[in-house]
């Protein structure tokens, strides 16, 4: 089908990525989804949405839509139901994700380094982890705190040298682990040589290797807008260009339509493969293929919040860099790969992560770390209820041939448990229905550092407390805005990324043990009680469930692999618990979940006895307590 502003919205539909754009679409506008099911709507042509929207669908939105209808993403038909998963090591493994600064510090200059790694190691082999995903460790400015790398192939000093990182990896592998990277190559640090030689002049060999608008100096090419607020575009003056950066001004992106830079990509990919990485994940990868430098339609920059997005999440050339990828550096090793995806959605992870295109193992898809309607920016409960249904969607939708990555937290976002209730008291139980969800889903669990303790978010009341470059950014553009310094933190000392990277509180030691100098960053709230020490000393702790969850999930191939059934989905009676069997080869496995605050009802499901193997109030009781969750085997 080829798709014109005459198409209607229900042919919209049969497309992959129609589907996943009008889902996204909904879910930023909190609009039901409902909404395009209905005949009617779905009768309207795209050419109608000029009137309907009262001009807000331009024809610049229908142009770049259509095109994004048009584009090579191809049908993949699903795998039939009940068709087993093929087995691979990452797809049982737990990852555990290391923000390095904020982990452990060996040296005592206040920021975490990789012999503090090194020396928890045995900390997290006991915790029952897999593979180690480090957050960037390279040489870095520092400007979004090591996303802006200066050089793929050093060590920032703060964290060690090359002998620091091979002793580390040693020391993972001893233990059975493995170690991924990040890979942040959809931009450099404007300090990176590649970026200093490419501003030499439109002829050095390098110029190619970044993105380039001619144009004079008070007007930049068009009206992209970086992620992280303002223009998109710094003017050079020796080369009397502009240069694209979607993120921070000194974070550049890289033109990935320039063969010679792929190929030092990919170089530097087997450089550290060959060292003897286990496997990347890969930073906004999604974004490395632009489809020119037309203007962004404003109706997705107010939506989506991102002016341009629609010309770089999905780009013309991105299955195709993402083939050459895997065939010039990753297939003669064996390696797991996590896409950070950011506003693709599940049709789109099909076509980037079914086994037979070869590209990625798993996405990051982010539809759940905020409810419909909402950001980080903006306090608000999250409802668990909405997550229920995002899980319910991946996990019945995405495909055997596919693999889902299972987290609720990371380095970019507030911490869940403290999003989805204030009340210290529940945060704990909060965790463990987390905890129980992760590890009883199909697909990889990434444990963010942190998350085995339950921590909440932080405080940040004054602009000088804040690290990230985001919130600053954000703080600055709304004081010149007129706001109150007061007003202007109440937004970005709410929704900084800072509240995730709060130094990792091991004991109620001075600094919590995680330095014996200054902490760069705030320690996390409540660390005097909510520590690893205090928390492997206390059998009822978050961390002795995360521990036992984790060893469930190892012992029982039905929990990693079986198929997921789940039940009550349908009645109003029950619509407060998220319940369903995992079942593998005559293993099978219940979970109830209570996705309130309150005390319910518990569904009583149709099926042999049920013995309790992990409860996060104990054991069960005669009802569900306030975000109780239990896994039984049935049988
Ligand atoms: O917060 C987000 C996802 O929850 C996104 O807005 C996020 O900024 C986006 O997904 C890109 O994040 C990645 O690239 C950035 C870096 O600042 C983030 O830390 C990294 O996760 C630029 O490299």
């Amino acid at each position: 089908m080829v798709y014109t502003q005459k198409s209607t919205l229900h042919e919209v539909l049969q497309s992959p990525l129609g589907r996943d754009m009008l889902n996204t679409l909904l879910l930023q506008t909190g609009l039901p989804a409902a909404l395009v099911q209905n005949p009617l709507v779905g009768a309207v042509p795209l050419s109608a949405l000029k009137t309907l929207s009262g001009g807000k669908v331009d024809e610049a939105f229908l142009t770049s839509f259509t095109a994004l209808l048009n584009r090579d993403g191809g049908i993949l038909p699903r795998p039939a139901p009940g068709v087993r998963p093929a087995r691979a090591w990452w797809k049982e493994a737990v990852v555990y994700q290391v923000y390095p600064r904020s982990f452990a510090d060996a040296s005592g200059d206040g920021v975490g380094d990789l012999a503090g790694i090194l020396a928890k190691v045995p900390y997290l082999a006991d915790l029952g982890v897999d593979v180690l995903w480090l957050s960037p460790i390279y040489d870095s400015p520092g400007d979004d705190c090591g996303y802006d790398i200066r050089d793929y192939q050093k060590i920032d000093a703060p964290f060690g040298t090359l002998r620091d990182f091979d002793a580390l990896l040693a020391g993972v592998h001893a233990h059975g682990m493995k170690l991924i990277m990040d890979l942040v190559v959809n931009h450099t640090s404007d300090e990176h040589a590649w970026y200093r030689e490419a501003c030499r002049g439109r002829g050095d060999p390098r110029h190619d290797y970044y993105i380039w608008a001619d144009g004079t100096p008070d007007a930049p090419p068009n009206n992209w807008q970086s992620l992280f607020g303002g223009s998109a575009w710094n003017w050079v003056p020796s080369c009397g260009q502009w240069a694209l950066h979607l993120f921070s001004k000194k974070q550049m992106d890289l033109n990935w339509e320039c063969p010679a830079l792929r190929a030092e990509v990919y170089a530097m990919m087997r450089w550290w493969l060959a060292r003897g990485v286990d496997g990347f994940r890969m930073d906004v990868i999604n974004f490395i293929s632009k489809d020119g430098l037309a203007d962004g339609s404003p109706l997705l920059a107010d939506v989506a919040g991102m002016c341009g997005v629609e010309h770089y999440f999905y780009g013309p050339h991105l299955h195709e860099y993402l083939r050459e990828m895997r065939r010039e550096a990753l297939d003669p090793y064996d390696t797991f790969t996590v896409g950070e995806t950011p506003a693709l959605g599940l049709e789109a992870a099909r076509l980037l992560t079914a086994e037979s295109r070869r590209e990625l193992d798993t996405v990051f898809n982010f539809d759940h770390l905020d409810n419909p309607g909402k950001n980080r920016y903006t306090p608000y409960a999250y409802d668990l209820h909405e997550l229920k249904k995002y899980l319910l969607r991946w996990q019945c939708g995405l495909g055997a041939d596919c693999w889902q990555s299972l987290f609720f937290d990371n380095h970019d976002n507030r911490r869940m448990p403290g999003k989805i209730t204030s009340d210290p008291a529940l945060q704990p139980a909060a965790a463990k229905l987390l905890a129980a969800v992760q590890m009883t889903l199909r697909g990889t669990p990434f444990v963010y550092q942190g998350d085995e303790l339950g921590l909440g978010n932080a405080r940040f009341d004054t602009p000088d407390e804040l690290r990230d470059v985001e919130a600053i950014n954000r703080y600055q553009a709304l004081t010149a805005q007129g706001k109150t310094s007061a007003a202007a933190m109440a937004v970005a000392g709410y929704g900084t990324r800072d509240h995730a990277r709060t130094p990792m509180p091991w004991n109620g030691g001075k600094n919590a043990g995680f330095t014996a100098g200054t902490p760069w960053l705030q320690l996390t709230e409540g660390w005097q009680r909510t520590n690893a020490a205090a928390e492997q000393a206390d059998p009822a702790s978050v961390w002795h469930f995360y521990r036992a969850a984790i060893a469930l999930r190892h012992a029982h191939p039905a929990l990693v692999y079986g198929e997921f059934q789940p039940v009550f989905t349908r009645s109003r009676a029950f619509a407060d618990v998220f319940c369903y069997f995992r079942t593998l080869d005559g293993e099978r496995f219940y979970v109830e979940c209570n996705l309130t605050a309150k005390q319910v009802r518990r569904p009583a499901p149709l099926c042999g006895r049920l013995s309790p193997v992990l409860c996060s109030y104990g054991a069960p009781a005669a009802a569900l307590r306030p975000y109780e969750a239990n896994v039984y085997r049935v049988g």
